[in-house]
């Protein structure tokens, strides 16, 4: 297929115009320019015997979905660009993860790092309230905010500290306390050790939530539970099915404090590298792959509750309105505190109810 656009390509750029096939970058909304150049020849030709190698990095296990989309996304792309762009996955952080892996990231490593989008707070400080506790109800209000001028703006700002986001929605539940005693308020966590991942938004959100925050790796997170370590920990059902949680706790206390997601972050310098007809199969396939994700999480998520109730999971609702009292300090800090843009938080629940209607 490349060698038939390469010869097309060469003809058209013969007969002196370029028209309407400047391919685009999806780094901006609009197509990129055509390039009447006969570079657009050369880069097309150099496409044919082009190969990038990208190891993707990323904490969940082979059980989870996370993991299972990471791998079809990286099939389709290899398939895709017939091999020229191989991704390498590699789950339960064989190698760097968290504030490490995008790390990496900013340093141009052949590294794609799939974390919380929190963790891009570290560079763009608004990234934290976007995911901050207790804010959207649905995982489409969630999908809608991305698209808003608001979030756009910032994953623009992000390719400043060399971070192309080439997705932020794949999305593995509402994150829930899960404990061995019934929480149902704030104060039922008091003296209660909550894991947490190390990224400052979740430590914050659960020490405002009434617990002590105790930050570990997830590979570390089940032996501090059976040991007596910690008291819990958060996160979703699907992590609970997914990693035996269920073999350590009994309790789920529905705080949906958190949307349990995770961005796609791409080093932009070698981004820019990549022929303009490998960018657009990229960014198409891992925007599908999130999409995906969300949808069959949504479908699954009754079995994947019922399973858990099978295995003597106790669900239980909270006092939602004391919990969103108590986390409400979390914004106002992050403000004061953390460089977010002042009234951030109140931009967001703007465009919340306008999403809402
Ligand atoms: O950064 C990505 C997520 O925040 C990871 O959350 P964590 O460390 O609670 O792990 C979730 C589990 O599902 C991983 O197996």
């Amino acid at each position: 297929m490349k060698k038939i656009f390469a010869l097309t390509l060469a003809t058209v750029l013969a007969m002196g115009t370029l028209a309407g096939c400047g391919g685009s970058s999806s780094s901006s909304t609009e197509s990129a320019p055509a390039d009447t150049s006969a570079d657009a020849a050369v880069e097309t030709e150099a496409a044919d015997d082009y190969k990038l190698v990208m190891k993707l990095s990323h904490v969940f296990s082979p059980d989870e979905q996370l993991s299972k989309s990471m791998e079809l996304v990286a099939e389709r792309i290899y398939e895709k660009t017939n091999g020229a762009i191989e991704i390498q996955c590699y789950g339960q952080a064989q190698l760097a993860t968290y504030k490490d892996g995008v790390e990496q990231v900013v340093n141009g490593a052949q590294f794609i790092s799939v974390e919380d989008p929190s963790y891009l707070g570290d560079y763009v400080a608004d990234f934290k309230p976007f995911v901050g506790p207790m804010l959207y109800q649905t995982y489409d209000e969630y999908v809608q905010m991305i698209e808003t001028d608001l979030i756009q703006d910032m994953i623009k700002q992000a390719e400043d500290y060399n971070i192309k986001v080439l997705g932020l929605d794949y999305i593995f539940g509402f994150r829930n306390v899960m404990t061995n005693k019934v929480i149902e308020s704030p104060d039922d966590l008091k003296g209660m050790k909550l894991r947490t991942p190390g990224s400052d938004l979740f430590i914050d959100t659960i020490n405002a939530m009434g617990a002590t925050a105790t930050s570990l790796a997830w590979s570390e997170t089940l032996s501090a539970v059976s040991q007596g370590v910690v008291d819990g920990l958060e996160g979703s059902e699907f992590t609970n099915l997914g990693t035996k949680c269920y073999e350590y706790i009994e309790n789920v206390a529905e705080t949906k404090h958190f949307l349990g997601t995770c961005g796609v972050y791409f080093p932009l310098d070698i981004w820019e590298s990549i022929p303009a007809e490998y960018q657009t199969i990229i960014a198409e396939e891992f925007d599908y792959g999130g999409e995906e994700m969300t949808q069959i999480c949504t479908e699954s998520y009754a079995e994947t509750r019922a399973e858990l109730e099978s295995y003597g999971i106790k669900f239980n609702e909270v006092d939602y309105d004391a919990f969103g009292v108590a986390i409400a300090g979390v914004y106002a800090d992050m403000e004061e505190n953390d460089g977010c843009t002042p009234g951030i938080y109140e931009a967001l629940k703007a465009e919340l109810e306008i999403i809402r209607g």
